[in-house]
């Protein structure tokens, strides 16, 4: 009998351990960033942490939106899509929040006007190594910052008028794949 009570007991531990897991699980897909996971308690406050999360990223004031936008060492932005309405004055700041220098991890933001074939962009932009990794000549660009490394911060204003879904991404070499996102003008 004692046997039988200590058995229940490390199965129930293990049920309790797994269910952890498991939620834990679900959690980081559901934030996707590292957010705080130790005050996420289930899906749904996950949900809403990471809308408050957004929320901090991107603020609007009197028809000026500051959006922080971060890069980091694993080739990663903390938002894959902005939204603002049209007109707004947008800032911009983009902060590389990684240790790595900018030959190496390098980070900018490039808007790209719609219709922009971004793979075919992105490639040409790969080349244009003495340019900031921005083709030479190229009329695709709506707005972008200048290319940063770790530890480096850099602000752009600019407004865009017409609405629409508009793709950005960091043209440095690769970085597209995972490094993009719609930004959204009502
Ligand atoms: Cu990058």
């Amino acid at each position: 009998m004692k046997n039988l009570s200590r058995f229940f007991a490390v199965f129930l531990a293990a049920v309790l351990m797994s269910c952890g897991n498991e939620k834990k699980e679900q959690e980081t897909i559901t934030i996707g960033d590292g957010g705080n996971l130790e005050t996420v308690e289930t899906t749904q406050d996950a949900a809403a942490d990471e809308t408050a999360q957004t929320n901090d990223a991107i603020q609007r004031q009197d028809g000026v939106v500051q959006v922080n936008l971060t890069g980091n060492d694993l080739m990663q932005y903390n938002l894959n899509e902005i939204k603002v309405k049209a007109g707004d004055k947008v800032k911009l700041t983009l902060t590389h929040v990684g240790e790595l220098p900018e030959n190496a991890m390098g980070h900018n933001f490039v808007l790209l006007k719609q219709g922009t074939d971004v793979v075919d962009f992105a490639q040409k932009a790969a080349t244009a190594t003495g340019n900031e990794y921005i083709p030479e000549g190229t009329d695709a660009v709506i707005a972008k910052t200048e290319m940063i490394g770790g530890g480096e911060e850099t602000t752009i204003e600019f407004t865009v008028s017409e609405a629409g879904t508009y793709d950005f991404i960091c043209s440095f070499p690769g970085h597209y794949v995972q490094m993009r996102g719609k930004f959204i003008v009502e």
